[in-house]
């Protein structure tokens, strides 16, 4: 097979490689690209008939369903958003790390009880000393659906918080998050996938800062003592499986068809803590992980234990089989694993390139220590700023060209000819987008099931793109006609701050319930303390019960039918915690109620059949109004009621 050394591209092909901090921000500031060729773009589309003919397809009438879901990061929003595809429409947020206001999420005790399940001690000592319940703030870059056999299966979507070194997980059948588990050791989880096969038993998470292996603040200038991990979490259970000290830093990851692997890419093999350090050497890695080798590892019980998780050494100068670094030109990013079972792509960055490595030439890594370079078969130079790669079913890879503003179609397979030496171009198409695109996917693009109509583009910059609203301006999601030859933009989709990635899945493989089942575990806990009040909650409640150990405790159990709480009112004292716990059973079709109280900074959603509760103080003497927030029936102004907080007299 043909070698080439990975830095044969031009030096001039790095992009600011060598040319220092400044110049490199400057470009990836997007000032400088921002705008080039964005006219020609407008332009063309706007003649095109293609484009017309592309926009009738995107058009989903008003009563018509889109053909598709959308499962939407929001970054440093901190949830996750549900869109339809074609038309692009918002359907719903699903809050995860943020706090919401409509739902109570960060605030109900079912949501608390949540983020706080697998917390560490330090942080929850950290939160009770800035006054919090949870973290509210998150930064979801990744969103993806577990896996069966190389398919969605329609159970668990997964996301990561960079912010809070957090994962989560959504259950599909109401579209709540479930579980989120803060990891320990490692931290700030950026890139994150679920294993393809031969089902998600595993959720790889990359931990994308170095800090001390043990962060106590002994050794915080002693750089040699950081380290950077990758964990897997059991999909499941939701807590950590084992972890991986790794060489270098730890940026996107993706896993293949087989169950056998997971990758990593690393734009810090320098272990840098500066810009310039960071971009230094001409070349970084991907880390592959050996599954089975770092299993029985652990089943033997080799490493280390930290913090209740087995940490295992594969960085390279352990030489263990955990692990194998394959040389990547500097600063790659986006790791994607093609539906052809084969092909891995990475995303060059800072070199114009995307290096495709063959994943069934892995094995020969571990069980010969065969030259990382032989597994790499082609390296298109495509344009500037390659950052990530999505699939059709028809063998060609679609690459977002951040610097460019730009997506370029390219073929897979005419890459690795031209790799071997034939005279072919790889590249069929290129258009442009508005500004700046980071992820990009194309229908069920990540599972074997890939499609071939369209693509989503999520561009970073929409600069002229929408009325101006301020300084602060949408992000835009942009939506692609990929069934012809030529790619055709057909829709702007705004968006809030700030997705980065999104997944695209046939409808069919979601179903989620209109009610909810009264036995769910999401309010098991709720359900347990009804209990031991001799409470049912399946039947119509108006109990309030004072804590027969701490009397300053009250819990108020009430359920709501349309238009009414089945208490009018109720009384507690003043300084009194109250806990309010309201069952909904309205069993129709979107009737949802909500419990608001009057200054008390409480409000939660109750969805049909569901049981939601929340504790506050009644700090205050007086008459507080209750009402229902959502729009329920005809006398829904009417469903309210009074809470009186008696005055003690102290
Ligand atoms: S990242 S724009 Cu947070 Cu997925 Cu690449
Ligand atoms: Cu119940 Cu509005
Ligand atoms: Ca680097």
């Amino acid at each position: 097979m043909s070698e080439r050394p990975n830095t044969g591209i031009s030096r001039r092909g790095l992009l600011g490689a060598t040319a220092g901090g400044a110049a490199l921000a400057g470009a990836l500031g997007g000032r400088l690209a921002l705008g080039t060729g964005a006219g020609v773009g407008a332009l063309a589309l706007g003649t095109s008939a293609a484009v017309a003919q592309a926009a009738e397809g995107f058009n989903v009438a008003p009563g018509q369903l889109d053909t598709h879901y959308g499962f939407w990061s929001s970054g440093q929003t901190g949830e996750m958003r549900i869109l339809g595809i074609p038309s692009m429409r918002e359907l719903m947020r699903v809050p995860v790390f943020n706090r919401c206001s409509a739902t109570g999420w960060g605030e109900t005790n079912e949501s608390v009880r949540i983020h706080q399940r697998t917390m560490s001690d330090k942080t929850k000592k950290l939160l009770a000393a800035n006054g919090k319940k949870v973290h509210d703030n998150g930064d979801l870059h990744h969103v993806h659906m577990s896996f069966t056999d190389g398919k969605y299966d329609g159970k668990y979507l997964f996301m990561n918080d960079k912010a809070n070194t957090r994962v989560a997980r959504v259950r599909a059948d109401v579209m709540k998050c479930d579980a989120i588990l803060e990891i320990p050791n490692a931290k700030a989880i950026h890139g994150m996938r679920p294993q393809k096969a031969p089902l998600t038993k595993y959720i790889f998470c990359n931990g994308e800062d170095e800090a001390p292996l043990v962060n106590d603040g002994t050794t915080m200038q002693d750089v040699s003592t950081y380290v950077n991990i990758f964990t897997a979490v059991d999909a499941e259970a939701m807590m950590p499986a084992w972890q991986v000290m790794v060489s270098g830093n730890l940026d996107n990851c993706d896993a293949d068809y087989e169950g056998k692997w997971a990758f990593s890419t690393s734009y810090n093999s320098e272990m840098g803590m500066t810009l310039a350090d960071m971009t230094a050497a001409e070349a970084d890695h991907v880390v592959v992980f050996n599954i089975a080798a770092i299993e029985a590892a652990v089943a033997a019980g080799e490493g280390q234990e930290l913090n209740g998780v087995r940490v295992l050494d594969g960085r390279k100068e352990a030489n263990s089989q955990f692990t194998r670094y394959i040389p990547i030109p500097n600063n790659p990013h986006g790791c994607n694993m093609a539906p052809d079972k084969v092909h891995l792509c990475i995303g060059g960055k800072l070199s114009p390139t995307v290096t495709v490595l063959d994943v069934t030439r892995f094995d020969a890594l571990f069980n010969d220590n065969a030259d990382p370079m032989t597994t790499i078969v082609a390296q298109p130079e495509l344009g500037l700023g390659p950052l990530h790669t999505a699939f059709d079913g028809r063998g060609f890879a679609y690459t977002s060209l951040f610097l460019d503003s730009q997506v370029v179609k390219w073929s897979i397979a005419d890459a690795i000819k031209a790799y071997a030496g034939e005279a072919v171009d790889p590249i069929k198409d290129k258009v442009d987008v508005q500004y700046q695109p980071g992820h990009l996917k194309t229908v069920m693009g990540e599972t074997s099931e890939a499609e071939n109509n369209w693509l989503v583009c999520l561009c970073k910059f929409s600069k002229d793109r929408f009325l101006n609203v301020g300084p602060l301006k949408p992000e835009n999601d942009q939506l692609i006609d990929i069934s012809g030859d030529k790619m055709v933009v057909v829709h702007d989709g705004p968006n809030f701050a700030e997705p980065h990635d999104a997944i695209a899945v046939a409808a069919s493989k979601v179903n989620p319930l209109s009610a909810w089942n009264r036995q769910d575990p999401i309010w098991a806990e709720t359900r347990k303390q009804a209990e031991a009040d001799g409470v049912n909650l399946d039947d119509w409640q108006d109990m309030v019960i004072r804590d027969k150990d701490d009397p300053k405790k009250v819990r108020v159990y009430m359920s709501s039918q349309a238009p009414s709480f089945a208490l009018e009112s109720f009384t507690v004292k003043e300084g009194d915690e109250v806990t309010v716990i309201v069952t909904n059973l309205d069993d129709i079709d979107d009737l949802t109620h909500g419990f608001t109280m009057g200054n008390h900074g409480v409000a939660m959603e109750i969805g049909p059949l569901a049981t939601a509760s929340v504790t506050f103080t009644a700090a205050n003497a007086g008459v507080y109004w209750y009402y229902c927030q959502w729009f329920c029936h005809a006398l829904h102004m009417e469903m309210r009621g009074r809470m009186f907080v008696e005055p003690t007299g102290a």
